[in-house]
């Protein structure tokens, strides 16, 4: 994902503030262990998070607290249409268990 410039101290504040309703909703979904790092000379938001059953990723755009939080987070991050945050695939170049 890709933040604004500018807007580091803003994205932290409000994922420290996470609202609860979004917190269930992802818990909910079987994610834990949720990360996301910010590449300071690029803007560039790294997500990391576990997931039991990947497919349960599917339902999470649909849903209204979803909707809700990506039109609340567009004006400081780079996103589509449909408000969801423009995110690029990362190719797994490296992983030891
Ligand atoms: C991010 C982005 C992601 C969401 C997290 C909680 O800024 O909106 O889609 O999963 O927040």
């Amino acid at each position: 994902m890709k933040l604004f410039p500018g807007n580091e101290a803003e994205y932290k504040k409000r994922h420290d503030a996470l609202w609860p309703e979004l917190e269930q909703l992802l818990h909910a979904t079987g994610i834990s262990e949720y990360s996301i790092f910010l590449d300071e000379t690029t803007n560039s938001l790294f997500g990391v998070l576990k997931i039991q059953d990947p497919a349960a990723l599917d339902n999470l755009p649909a849903h209204p607290v979803m909707q809700k939080w990506w039109a609340y987070m567009k004006d400081i991050m780079e996103s589509n249409a449909d408000n969801s945050p423009v995110s690029t695939p990362l190719k797994e170049v490296f992983y030891l268990p």
